[in-house]
């Protein structure tokens, strides 16, 4: 398939100023009209050309003269129109089918024929599967809606910008418009109808404009949106103080879908979420939901600036506004919730999802060179390292400088579709620097391995630090030039004090951490005045999304796991003695690390002075996928035997004793409420249960049993329940019943009964997906769902997705096949799941790559999928 590359950019030969969009909405057949005025780019002398997918064409005129069909032609991707000039108006009116819409792009139904409702999902190139258009997001224009639909089946009509009037039409139809005055780009463009409940709440800016904020969704779901109307009050009154940014319509809109290919979309002034990130309430939402929902919110909300006002010029360009909003909800959930805990989590997904892709056939930079498919793109590397990119410039800066900076970048590309040149210029320009080396890091894939070394001379009571760079994949490649990197560190004594640091002969009393920027292949930075051998904390707060590499000795890892001020780098420090520990397991080594892990964690186990959320997180070694990273020849399986086995070895050192003591201890204060004393007490409690569940499952069996009827709310319920399952409980059973009992009207709490099962680590799990597939709630046809049974399968259990026989990569195939038919984005983003298969030891490799050979000789795969599939083949 043809590739689009960034440095065939060419401006837009036509623009639209203003566009008039009549709809007559239906769910079979939907008719519109779509009224462009034209403006031509003289310079460039090209025809008239518009994008426009297997449209419809009812009716085409040029300047109120209707064209004969010599005078256009369409070629189903295409339309070329003879004879416009600058100033002409195209008026196209084309017939859509949203009802048979199953890829959820463009204009679709959510839901049944009967209940369901229409929208829109435009980003990144849906615009063109509505109506002709220059579908790219260089040209934005002024849009007005009018939506006409029958007022019973679809009582509620919605679109982006201010509403416009509305009234009625004859045969019980009714009609309403909407006139957005801020120019935008296509892929922000959006409607619904449809029967939606709705709650409100008044909003007055910083600058003082009354604004209404509507949550919009189905009567058995408006229920559930209170906490993210909340989180959406937050997001916008932290905008105007922590960027001074304020909303600009009369009216916000968000909607909920249960059928949505991916998390929610910032639609201008109309935002849709996927319903699994905007409901919420105790019954059927996790802690870790209900933060999730609220970064959503934010994030969506977040765009209305870096996206929506200042837009992207093209694809290209992406983490312009995907890794700067990430970075903006990171930062507001840090000041919102615990700031270390969203650290750990935050690096725990890039490693998890980002490294993995980085060290993969699928590899590509944050600004990547070429696509295929654009929606393949939207990637853990263009958000999660794109939004560690945006912090490294943001420490670079300072607080204050990143203010002068993001204030200037929002001022000079307020309206516009903006480069990563610009980014960087505006923030350099605002603080008389030069940003511009930070661009090597949007140019390059994979991720960089930071070595560090330190030696103490005693004598001249010196430490110095050697840091070295090295980019992977580079072994008799081209050389590529150093990036900045950015090292936050501290110096710690061997009792665990900070010591204060003198750098290079400079006296800076009382700093006791500080960012040394390596922006060389090696740097040496020399430590006076240092009384005695240190221990130093590197990177700190993840200051840079290397892997780093220090010769730490165990207990000096114990030390910072023990002393660490920095929560982040005191849980960094514990899951390098973890991976320290796990090795030591696998290699039958000396056990110098596990005693040292468990011994540390022990001691922390009893003390009393760490937060209980913490602690959970202290106790939980790196996940199977962050540990085969370190392998060469990877056997899932292995992994998973042996970190069961490192964390019996906790459990044991532990005690079973203290750890009911403790479970029985946090049980006392069981609640439902939300503060973050009760959600890192249900934090620590499943932890500990998970952990006694190792040494006495019919002890943690009866705990799990009891936990799950008597659990207020889901957090408790669901950790119960995957307890039960792991533990192989004779309770189990009754408890999935009930679950699926109690939950059968609730699609997003439906979803979790399917993942946790999917989930189990065991042998049975390929027969045990294909079990769940023929359960009567289960359906291809509906993201969420795919998600929660072959998506937990493919990603959440690696033991048993790579069973050694094949099973596992055989089932995902043969979905993949019937899904990408059906929707090809989501058959794309599962097919994600066989990257790495290359380094699987051999029986597993060789049953991979016959699973995804025959995939790949399969006729007719998307340009999704076979972009994908040709991609991890390589
Ligand atoms: N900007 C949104 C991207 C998005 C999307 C992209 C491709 C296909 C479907 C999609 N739905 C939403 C999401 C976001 O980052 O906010
Ligand atoms: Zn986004």
């Amino acid at each position: 398939p043809a590739l689009i590359r960034l440095r065939d950019y060419r401006a837009p030969a036509w623009r639209v100023e203003t566009v008039e969009l009549d709809f007559d909405l239906g769910i079979e057949a939907t008719e519109l009209s779509a009224r462009l005025l034209l403006r031509r780019d003289a310079s460039q002398n090209l025809p008239l050309r518009l994008d426009g997918e297997n449209l419809q064409l009812l009716s085409i005129a040029l300047d109120g003269v209707p064209l004969p069909a010599t005078a256009y032609r369409y070629t189903g991707n295409v339309l070329e129109v003879d004879g416009a000039r600058d100033g002409s108006v195209l008026e196209t009116r084309v017939r859509l089918r949203p009802a048979a819409n199953t890829a959820l792009e463009g204009l679709y139904l959510s839901g049944s024929h009967e209940t369901g409702f229409l929208l829109t999902q435009c980003e990144a190139e849906g615009f063109r599967h509505i109506t002709f258009f220059p579908d790219r997001p260089d040209v934005q224009s002024r849009y007005s809606v009018t939506l006409r639909a029958d007022r019973a089946r679809f009582p509620v009509l919605l679109a982006g910008g201010n509403p416009d009037g509305s009234g009625e039409l004859e045969g019980g139809r009714h009609w309403a418009r909407f006139v957005d005055p801020h120019p935008k780009p296509s892929y922000l463009f959006a409607l619904v109808a449809g029967r939606l409940e709705k709650i409100e709440r008044d909003y007055v800016t910083a600058d003082g404009r009354a604004v209404q904020l509507k949550i919009w969704a189905e009567a058995d779901a408006i229920g559930r949106c209170g906490y993210a109307m909340d989180a959406l009050e937050r997001s916008m009154r932290w905008d105007e103080q922590a960027y001074g940014r304020n909303y600009d319509l009369d009216v916000f809109h968000v909607v909920a879908t249960h059928d949505f290919n991916m998390g929610a979309m910032e639609n201008k002034g109309l935002n849709i979420f996927n319903a699994k990130c905007l409901l919420a309430d105790p019954d059927s939402t996790t802690d870790d939901e209900y933060r999730h929902v609220e970064a959503v919110v934010a994030h969506e909300y977040f765009h209305n600036w870096s996206g929506n006002r200042v837009t992207c010029r093209d694809w290209f360009q992406l983490s312009l506004k995907e890794g700067l909003t990430v970075f903006r909800e990171q930062s507001f959930s840090a000041d919102m919730n615990s700031a270390p805990l969203k650290r750990i989590e935050d690096v725990s997904l890039l490693r998890r999802a980002q490294f993995p892709e980085d060290a993969g056939p699928l590899a590509h930079p944050v600004r990547p060179a070429q696509y295929s498919e654009i929606n393949n793109f939207y990637t853990a590397t263009v958000y999660e390292k794109g939004s560690e990119l945006v912090r490294m410039l943001a420490g670079a800066l300072g607080r204050a400088g990143f203010r002068r900076g993001m204030d200037l970048y929002f001022e000079r590309n307020d309206g516009h579709a903006a480069t990563l040149e610009d980014f960087l210029g505006a923030l350099g320009d605002a603080n008389g620097t030069d940003l511009m080396p930070y661009l090597a890091w949007y140019g390059q894939a994979g991720t960089p391995r930071l070595k560090a070394h330190g030696r103490y001379d005693a004598v001249r009571q010196e430490y110095t630090l050697t840091l070295a760079q090295h980019a992977p994949g580079t072994a008799g490649a081209e050389p590529r030039p150093a990036l900045p990197i950015p090292v936050k560190l501290a110096l710690f004594d061997r009792d665990g004090g900070m010591l204060p640091l003198h750098l290079d002969g400079q006296t800076s009393e009382g700093i006791t951490e500080l960012v040394v920027v390596l922006a060389q292949v090696e740097q040496r930075f020399v430590f006076g005045n240092v009384a005695s051998s240190p221990v130093p904390s590197l990177l700190r707060g993840f200051s840079a999304p290397v892997i780093l590499e220090c010769d730490y000795t165990p207990g000096e890892l114990a030390l910072l796991l023990g002393h660490d001020v920095d929560g982040f780098n005191r849980w960094e420090a514990g899951q390098q003695l973890a991976a320290r520990a796990y090795e030591d397991l696998r290699d039958g080594a000396s056990a110098d690390a596990l005693q040292a892990w468990c011994a540390a964690l022990a001691l922390l186990f009893d003390s009393h002075g760490i937060d209980d959320a913490l602690l959970a997180d202290l106790l939980t070694p790196p996940g199977e996928v962050e540990l085969a990273e370190r392998e060469t020849a990877i056997d899932p399986q292995h992994i998973h035997h042996l970190r069961q086995r490192l964390q019996l070895r906790l459990a044991e050192r532990l005690g079973a004793e203290a750890l009911h003591q403790r479970y029985l201890a946090l049980a006392a204060h069981t609640t439902i409420d939300m503060d973050a004393t009760s959600q890192a007490r249900r934090r620590l409690k499943r932890r500990v249960l998970e952990l006694l569940n190792l040494l006495d499952r019919a002890r943690a069996g009866e705990l799990a049993a009891a936990q799950y009827h008597d659990a207020p709310g889901m957090t408790d319920r669901l950790a119960a329940l995957t307890v039960l399952l792991r533990g192989q409980a004779p309770q189990a059973a009754s408890a999935l019943l009930d679950y699926r009992t109690r939950y059968a009207d609730n699609a997003l709490a439906l979803d979790k009964w399917f993942a946790v099962q999917a989930q189990i680590p065991d042998e049975d799990a390929p027969e045990r997906v294909l079990m769940l597939e023929r359960d009567p709630g289960f359906t291809l046809k509906n993201p969420n769902r795919v998600q929660a049974l072959l998506g937990a399968f493919v990603r959440g259990n690696p033991s048993g997705f790579h069973r050694i026989d094949g099973a596992g990569y055989r089932l995902l195939a043969e979905r993949l096949i019937a899904l990408d038919a059906l929707n090809p984005q989501v058959a794309a983003r599962l097919a994600t799941a066989f990257n790495g298969w290359q380094r699987l030891e051999s029986q597993r490799r060789g049953a991979a790559r016959a699973a995804i050979a025959e995939l790949a000789g399969h006729h007719g795969l998307s340009r999704n999928l076979a972009e994908i599939i040709g991609g991890v083949l390589n």
